[in-house]
């Protein structure tokens, strides 16, 4: 800016003079109108409008004149500010108006048009099933528990009551992990979460344990190396073989349908004593139907092992035999499938045809 003036002549004051002013404001408009997009305009303004511009320079002028002459001066340099301003603001709305016409036409939808459909994905059978049997206990207040699908030895078989010259153990039904000796094995069953729940926590127990379970099996129609299993463990005061069969008879009713039954016929498992298999009342004939093709006219399907927790593993897992009692149960999940919808081969439920998924119902 320039210093005091005492001996004003405003034609001295070379940024104010008339001229100038308007030298300034129509190379302003002629830039304005020659801006052919936003970004130029930016430009432009900053240019013409902005704090270094010619005209904004002659504003600070005005600051340095006597009071005498602010009047005209500023009157001037505001109008020609007003004018570039205005300029700006015309040229600005109508490039706007421009950009969206252009949006307009090149991202226009054909919402008419036809687009290739993707088949839908369909929910596994044995997922539905699995939550359909978490359901039915968590309705009876019982909880979910998780164990590893990878196992200590103990937790899998010494826990258990299984011991160390059990066939069970031999490589002719378990995946032992490498290296030999680690002591770690792909789970059986899924009874070591049994063990798991009870270390971890104190009676009453209520628990449902679904999961993944792996045997040496080969794959044929009624066997699968990888297969699932859902373990049920109550441990609590006064539990008798009776909660059991109740608690057995009250899940297939929910299952299958009112008025089925379970029956229980003895067995042995080392980690239960006494021990018993599961058989459910035939849904479909009731035992009615010599020719059934789901019971074989027996009148009784075959579900899974069943016992009273053995005093061993309650001792193991840290809990007081004399003042708990418990029953366990364990279920195969894809048996309890093939026999619940005739399926005749076990290759169809393992191997992923989304086919054979959707006649279960539910699509994704
Ligand atoms: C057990 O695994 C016991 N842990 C069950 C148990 C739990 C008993 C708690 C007592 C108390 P088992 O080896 O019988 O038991 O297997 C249970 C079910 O798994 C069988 O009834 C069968 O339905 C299923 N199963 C076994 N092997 C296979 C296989 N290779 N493919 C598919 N399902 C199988």
């Amino acid at each position: 800016m320039s210093g005091p003036n005492k001996q004003y002549d405003p034609v001295e004051v070379a940024t104010l003079d008339p001229e100038a002013v308007e030298r300034a404001v129509e190379e302003a408009l002629e830039a304005i109108r020659g801006a052919g997009s936003l970004e130029e305009l930016k430009a432009v303004r900053l240019a013409h409008h902005g704090e270094k511009s010619a005209l904004a320079l002659a504003n600070r002028e005005i600051g340095a004149l006597p009071p005498s002459a602010k009047a005209e001066a500023g009157k001037r340099v505001g109008q020609a500010r007003g004018r570039v301003a205005q300029a700006i603001a015309w040229r600005l709305a109508e490039l706007e108006r421009l950009r969206d016409e252009r949006i307009l036409v090149e991202e226009t939808q054909d919402l008419t048009v036809r687009v290739p459909r993707h088949r839908l994905g369909a929910r596994h059978p044995i997922s539905l099933v699995t939550e359909r049997v978490e359901d039915i206990f968590v309705a009876m207040g019982w909880e979910i528990a998780e164990g590893p699908e990878i196992e200590s030895e103990w937790l899998n078989f010494d826990a258990l009551n299984i011991g160390a010259d059990h066939p069970a153990r031999g490589e002719a039904d378990t995946f032992f992990v490498a290296p030999a000796g680690s002591g770690l094995v792909l789970r059986t069953h899924t009874s070591p979460v049994q063990v798991r729940t009870m270390l971890d926590r104190t009676p009453p127990i209520y628990v449902l344990c679904p999961g993944k379970v792996f045997r040496t099996d080969d794959l044929d129609a009624t066997h699968t190396p990888v297969f699932h299993q859902f373990e049920g463990l109550v441990v609590d005061e006064g539990i008798t073989m009776a909660h059991l069969k109740g608690t057995l008879d009250a899940f297939v009713q929910r299952l299958f349908g009112d008025g089925i039954v379970t029956r229980l016929r003895p067995n042995y498992f080392p980690f239960t004593e006494p021990s018993a298999e599961i058989d459910c009342q035939c849904w479909v004939c009731g035992g009615e139907d010599p020719g059934c093709r789901t019971c074989g006219g027996t009148g009784w399907i075959e579900l899974g092992g069943s016992g009273m927790v053995n005093q061993r593993v309650l001792r193991a897992s840290g809990i007081d035999p004399e003042r708990y009692t418990g029953f366990a149960f364990g279920l195969g999940i894809e048996r309890s499938l093939m026999l619940r919808h005739g399926v005749a081969d076990m290759h169809d439920i393992v191997e992923g045809d989304v086919r054979f998924s959707r006649q279960f119902g539910m699509e994704i």
